[in-house]
């Protein structure tokens, strides 16, 4: 048999899926039942990446195997082309946003083709055209008008010395990544979408999520975060009073402090008065906005000379100060602190000399003292509390709100940790954001006939801030509504906007509209999404929030946006250092242990491949040199899908010479007569055990099964059964190694494409097997095997255990005293 030529069969099945457009899904839609297979679409950063490449793999095996067992299959790709790195590039490299964009996804899209996807590239998208974004910028509105959309003050990291704002990532230990100035929080106008209102809805829904990894699932509730909470009133040393939130509300005889944020309005009037206070709350507006550094942030507080009166003990005061992490945005902006059992307020307390008194016990200990740096925040039986001492922390906190409740002072209430998204971004690529301020006539929508707003392309990075604001004419307009001179809105959306409804648009994208209402409802829900788990919660938690906003306004009749979700594991590989102490790429390094100068080489531990540890692996030249069937093989080998696959030489070339024994296996088979009836049992097992592992996407486990097979029919003789068993195999493999299947398969004169062809039909009765075999054991040890029809009866295989030849000579003649026959398991003869 021939070898088989990869690069050769590659290149020619590719050209002949896309001429005959195999992988176009029909919109028209015949009765064949419909998939949706998309794994989430790539930034389009420069080069495809080993990660994307295992991804989009695995995808592909499911889009194929569908197709092959008789779905209309829509498998699009699309890029998620706006955000921060095309700024990044344009800073420091001066190329525009647009082009260094354009060149990417032209790059990535040729290295995704050269993988043999069967992908619809009549559909592909990338989010930074016009024709994408301008259908977003229609549906921003549409929200807006439903009310969905609102605009209030929030802090964004501002940085005094570039004069910009900057995103979270910008800030590095609290400054700006330019100028390495202190960031401040600033106070900016900024949109908003009200997530909150679905609060409810995505965490119920997410029960229904059947096909959802349980962990997703939880980090999503972790981060909707229900929980029940009191608010209630302090009455103040001054005669005002202050309203707080607590969640624990079973802790409230731990008080020791009560604390308001530094823009609280009790802060701001005592700020008003003293110069002191001012200076202070000053102070508190510095550090970033991340969660993250608020928790990591120093604790600062400033002493009021106000006392609150406890909510039970009208004789007992607590001291009010300001603090820098307590938030204005959250609950009332104002708390009682408790520092044996939250964090923040143990490290207050400790810094400021406060009492700390427990009132849970942690199951050892339950005195009122406290020792130590680390709050109790487990469960536990309430002490030093009155009237709740013994009662579980849950069965405390009910007892507080209900007398709250009935006393008055306080009511119980919901609250989430979610809070609305806050959209605007003050970048330049991204989608601006469609709407005009007039000073006569305030925040006006653009008229859907304007849109869209298209962004310049005349802009300048030479400055630190946003092009679009500084650009001489783009923002200047006429005012929709009166006519006068007014200006745009100049933040853009957040790229997570982008990616909350790209997989409608693929679904349907007509002209003149973001989506048929229809054609989206026939292919939605998405069948199975597959993609990494970092987008395990703000992702996947915005796109289900954005379809059914769409379902509240009447756009889209659904409600989950995703039926299944798998998360893929990480490629990884290898790390080297050299003696110096740099990172080496895998590529540098000779044999593992010297470079090319000849320095000694440290191998490390085998890790995420990424760019700052250097042991990333190019794609491309492993598919020019190996063909993309050997990488999609070793890409489905190995490792179980969601665990980390390393990346390794010898595995790759497993891989190939495993495609090139397939090849000599379909190439070389030779007639022959007769049936192999063994050999038809396993072909068929493995049809329907394969068919069930892509299902439930164990690629893994397909893979060892179609090893199995092989070694099968190449043992066997030949007969009309290996024949139709090396046909079968080939059918099996198409989904994994598609080029050399469509070479097979027109090799071996069979007619269209395999791409085209049917999954073999299961024989049931094939599935079961009609031999096993029986253990013959003597005294307990195992001493012979039988192999037996089954479901022998108990006499018949009682006399065969007693014919064998090796157990005539153990009892020697003799009849054994006792016989014990399980049916078709063993049997057991005590001599
Ligand atoms: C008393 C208490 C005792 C609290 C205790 C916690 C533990 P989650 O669960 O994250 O929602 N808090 C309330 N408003 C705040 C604000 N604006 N800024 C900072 N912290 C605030 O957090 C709720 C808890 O965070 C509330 O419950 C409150 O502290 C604090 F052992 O009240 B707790
Ligand atoms: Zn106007």
């Amino acid at each position: 048999p021939s070898r088989f030529n990869a690069l050769k069969a590659d290149a020619a099945w590719q050209a002949t899926w896309d001429e005959r457009g195999t992988f176009v899904a029909r919109q028209d839609g015949g009765n064949k039942p419909k998939t949706f297979v998309l794994e989430m679409f790539p930034y389009p950063s420069g080069r495809i990446h080993m990660g994307h490449v295992r991804n989009y793999t695995m995808g592909d095996v499911l889009a194929r195997y569908r197709r092959m067992t008789g779905h209309d299959v829509l498998h699009p790709m699309g890029w998620d082309a706006f955000g921060m790195p095309a700024e990044n590039a344009a800073m420091e490299k001066g190329v525009h946003p647009r082009g260094w964009t354009l060149d990417n996804i032209g790059t990535m899209k040729a290295q995704l083709k050269r993988l043999g996807f069967a992908l619809d590239w009549s559909r592909e998208l990338a989010t930074c055209e016009p024709d994408y974004y301008g259908h977003e910028q229609a549906l921003f509105l549409d929200l807006l008008a439903g009310g969905l959309v609102y605009r209030k003050e929030s802090a964004v990291n501002w940085d005094p010395v570039d004069m910009t704002v900057l995103a979270n990532e910008q800030v590095i230990d609290g400054r700006g990544w330019r100028s390495g100035a202190l960031v401040e929080k600033r106070k900016l106008n900024q949109w908003f979408l009200k997530i909150t209102d679905f609060a409810d809805e995505l965490l119920d829904g997410l029960g229904e999520l059947e096909h959802w990894p349980d962990k997703v699932k939880l980090m999503q509730e972790n981060w909707i975060g229900r929980s029940r909470g009191l608010q209630f009133r302090f009455g103040l040393s001054d005669g005002g009073e202050v309203e707080v939130f607590t969640t624990r509300p079973d802790t409230i005889f731990g008080a020791s402090f009560v604390a308001v944020a530094a823009d609280h309005p009790i802060a701001r009037e005592l700020a008003e008065r003293s110069a002191e206070v001012a200076a202070f709350v000053e102070k508190c507006k510095q550090g970033g906005t991340t969660a993250a550094e608020l928790e990591t942030q120093e604790k600062l507080g400033f002493d009021t000379g106000l006392t609150a009166r406890h909510p039970f003990d009208p004789n007992w005061q607590l001291p009010v100060y300001i603090a820098n992490f307590v938030l204005m945005e959250y609950g009332t902006g104002a708390v009682f602190g408790v520092p044996a059992h939250d964090q923040r307020d143990l490290d207050f307390a400790r810094k400021y000399d406060l009492t700390v008194t427990r009132v849970v016990s942690d199951g050892e200990r339950s005195e009122p003292t406290f020792a130590g740096d680390e709050a109790y925040t487990g469960p536990g039986a309430l002490v030093n509390s009155r009237f709740l001492d013994g009662m579980a922390v849950e069965d405390a906190k009910r007892a507080v709100i209900a007398h709250a409740e009935s006393d008055g002072w306080g009511h119980g209430t919901t609250v989430y940790r979610l809070r609305d998204w806050g959209v605007s971004r003050q970048r330049y690529w991204g989608t601006p954001i469609p709407i005009i301020h007039c000073s006569a006539c305030g925040v006006v929508p653009v008229p859907h006939d304007q849109l869209p707003v298209v962004l310049p392309e005349d802009v300048s990075f030479a400055v630190p801030g946003n092009p679009l604001d500084r650009h001489p004419t783009w923002k200047h307009v006429a005012c929709p509504s009166c006519g006068g001179a007014a200006v745009r809105e100049t933040d853009t959306l957040d790229t997570f906007v982008d990616s909350s409804w790209y997989f409608i648009r693929f679904a349907s994208q007509p002209k003149d509209k973001p989506f048929d209402r229809a054609e989206a409802e026939a292919w939605l829900p998405v069948g199975q999404y597959i993609g990494g788990v970092e987008h395990a919660i703000l992702h996947l938690l915005y796109a289900r929030f954005w379809t059914r906003a769409l379902r509240h306004i009447g756009k889209l009749d659904i409600a989950e946006p995703f039926a299944g979700l798998f998360t893929q594991g990480m490629v990884t590989h290898a790390t080297f250092r050299s003696a110096d102490g740099r990172w080496l790429n895998p590529a540098e390094v000779e044999d593992g242990s010297e470079i090319a100068t000849g320095q000694a080489v440290t191998v490390g531990r085998v890790e995420k491949m990424s760019k700052s540890k250097k042991n990333t692996v190019d794609p491309e030249p492993i598919v020019d040199q190996y063909g993309a069937d050997a990488v999609r093989w070793f890409m489905l080998s190995d490792s179980p899908p969601e665990r980390d696959l390393e990346w390794s030489e010898n595995g790759i070339e497993g891989s190939w010479r495993f495609v090139q024994r397939l090849w000599r296996l379909f190439d070389g088979d030779q007639a022959g007569e007769g049936e192999d009836t063994a050999l038809n049992r396993r072909v068929h097992q493995t049809v329907a055990g394969v068919a069930g592992d892509i299902e439930a996407l164990q690629f893994n486990k397909a893979v060892a099964k179609l090893y199995e097979l092989v070694s099968a029919i190449e043992r066997a003789q030949p007969s009309a059964s290996r024949t139709a068993a090396v046909r079968t195999a080939m059918l099996l493999v198409a989904p994994m190694v598609p080029h050399l299947a469509e070479e097979a398969w027109s090799a071996s004169g069979e007619q269209g494409l395999i791409a085209d062809a049917a999954w073999p039909e299961v024989d049931p009765t094939l599935l079961v097997e009609d031999e096993v075999t029986i253990a013959i054991q003597v005294n307990g040890k195992l001493r012979d095997t039988l192999v037996m029809p089954k479901g022998a009866a108990k006499d018949v295989v009682e006399a065969a255990a007693l014919a064998s030849d090796k157990i005539v000579r153990l009892l020697e003649g003799k009849a054994p005293r006792k016989v014990v026959v399980v049916p078709d398991r063993l049997v057991n003869l005590v001599a």
